[in-house]
């Protein structure tokens, strides 16, 4: 049974209860998570409260840069065991949870070395005055964390935040704790002061809510669904607390008629079918030139054919969805789909070997989706691309920006002036021009428009708002 980690110690919920660990692959229960109470977060942010206060406030920078390189490379160290624990219970193919430690390696090393490279400005101004801003950190950052990249997501939020020099209460999602919890004991053992890094964990409505909503919190990151995105800026707007928030997308991807298709095809498939489509930053629409549609479906649909889906430890294509009723959800998407008369083209296989309990979807690709249904308009979560063609390139800006969100788009053409037309029409948090994602480096800054949120994480930009900027004028005698 796993227990919150409050103040480098395990925790019992003060609630007694517990919630089952679901493994994807077969939807058989393995494992125990506390079921935490507004008690629990109580006393986690009075930890964090205590520990900003007496070591983390007055800790050098290059001290806590020390710290975070430690934990870099002791969960470098642990990589396969957090590995193993993420496929397990996110039903990770091998490949994506391998990757996704890396990428946590990645964020810390990153922060590790921005620690003692944020600083503030002096500022020419009056005669007789000094001005100065000085960058400081909020005190504690609530973090709400979602399921489909906690590792990821945890690292670019928490990484960030403790860099800037907060202390951090994590909530992950109630469906995804156990690589959190271990990162978690990894950073007490490189020397990370009690209460700097707590988790609780429990259901978002019972925890994540009582963490919006403490007052004792300066700043809150989610990471989730635009309904809960809504829920947690207007907890935090009732005491002016800062937001950061990261709500998904339907990013389109652009594919012109002078595309590099050998590059572009397999590009597309991967922005879909990655992590079985439960990505934010998921390139979910396809929209094609008309020249080059029938095409490129034609291709598209070979390579869907090829793709299988099947238990998390066989390490195929496509592992399953997370859990049961998000399943449900896809499968609704696709019923409406079949309602509307919207063609199915291709879907992949699942595998015989995948047990009957598990959460399984074939990837599947729609084509002349109406720009105005909901398959183009709502995020699926799940490995479904819709498919539809355009005219010309303003037709094209016009499909793509027609969504509530702007979170990811993706370009293909030769053509470098319109490459940067494009990417200038596009609205967007970021614009990927003959790539999609870039590998999603840590470097990149990231984050939404309308929609799909607002706020900066990844790169610098994070730690700019992990801080809130105080400026200084002396006047001199
Ligand atoms: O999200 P929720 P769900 C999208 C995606 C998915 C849909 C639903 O489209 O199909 O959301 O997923 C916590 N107060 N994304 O239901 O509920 C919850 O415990 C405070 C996009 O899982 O938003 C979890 O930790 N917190 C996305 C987190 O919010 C609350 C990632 C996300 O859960 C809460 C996940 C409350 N009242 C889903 N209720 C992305 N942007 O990558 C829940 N939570």
């Amino acid at each position: 049974m796993q227990l919150h980690y409050i103040a480098n110690a395990g925790a019992v919920s003060t609630s007694g209860r517990t919630i089952a660990v679901i493994d994807p692959s077969d939807g058989q229960p393995f494992d125990e998570i506390q079921r935490g109470t507004p008690e629990d977060i109580d006393a986690a942010v009075r930890a964090a409260r205590h520990c900003f206060d007496s070591v983390f406030s007055r800790m050098a920078p290059a001290e806590r840069g020390r710290l975070l390189a430690r934990l870099s490379a002791r969960i470098a160290e642990h990589a396969d065991e957090l590995a193993a624990l993420e496929q397990r219970d996110c039903g990770k193919p091998t490949r994506q949870a391998r990757a996704d430690v890396q990428a946590l390696v990645r964020y810390f090393e990153f922060y590790a070395g921005a620690c003692d490279k944020l600083h503030g400005e002096t500022i020419p101004y009056q005669d007789g005055y000094s001005v100065l801003t000085w960058r400081e950190p909020h005190g504690v950052t609530g973090h709400i964390v979602p399921w489909n990249y906690p590792m990821q997501i945890f690292g670019r939020c928490v990484g960030a935040a403790l860099a800037a020099g907060n202390v951090c209460v994590v909530k992950p999602a109630e469906d995804a704790c156990l690589s959190l919890l271990r990162v978690a004991q990894l950073a007490a053992d490189v020397g990370f002061p009690a209460g700097a890094l707590n988790i609780v964990t429990g259901y978002g409505h019972e925890v994540g809510d009582a963490l919006a909503r403490h007052p004792g919190v300066q700043h809150i990151s989610f990471t989730g669904s635009p309904r809960i995105g809504t829920l947690i800026q207007q907890a935090a707007a009732e005491r002016h607390c800062p937001v950061t928030l990261e709500l998904g997308g339907k990013s389109p991807q652009i594919v012109f008629a002078d595309a590099d298709l050998d590059a572009a095809v397999p590009a597309i498939i991967n922005a879909i079918v990655q992590n079985a489509g439960q990505t934010c930053s998921a390139g979910s629409r396809l929209l094609v030139e008309a020249s080059l549609y029938e095409s490129l479906l034609e291709r598209l649909a070979t390579a869907f054919e090829g793709l299988r889906v099947g238990p998390a430890a066989m390490d195929l294509d496509v592992g399953p969805l997370i859990r049961q009723t998000q399943q449900q959800r896809v499968w609704d998407f696709l019923s409406d789909a079949q309602a509307a008369g919207i063609p199915m083209v291709a879907q992949g296989t699942v595998v015989d070997e995948a047990p009957q309990a598990g959460f399984y979807q074939a990837p599947t690709l729609l084509r002349d989706v109406p720009p105005e249904h909901r398959l183009a308009q709502e995020e699926v979560f799940g490995p479904v691309l819709a498919a539809m063609p355009f005219g010309d390139e303003q037709h094209a800006v016009q499909l793509a920006n027609a969504t509530r969100f702007g979170l990811v788009a993706g370009v293909w053409t030769r053509d470098g002036a319109r490459q940067l037309r494009m990417a200038r029409a596009v609205a967007s948090g970021q614009v990927f021009i003959n790539n999609y994602g870039a590998g999603g480096g840590v470097e990149l800054p990231f984050g939404g428009i309308k929609s799909s949120g607002h706020g900066r994480e990844k790169g610098f930009e994070a730690l700019y708002g992990f801080t809130t900027l105080k400026t200084v004028a002396i006047r001199h005698g």
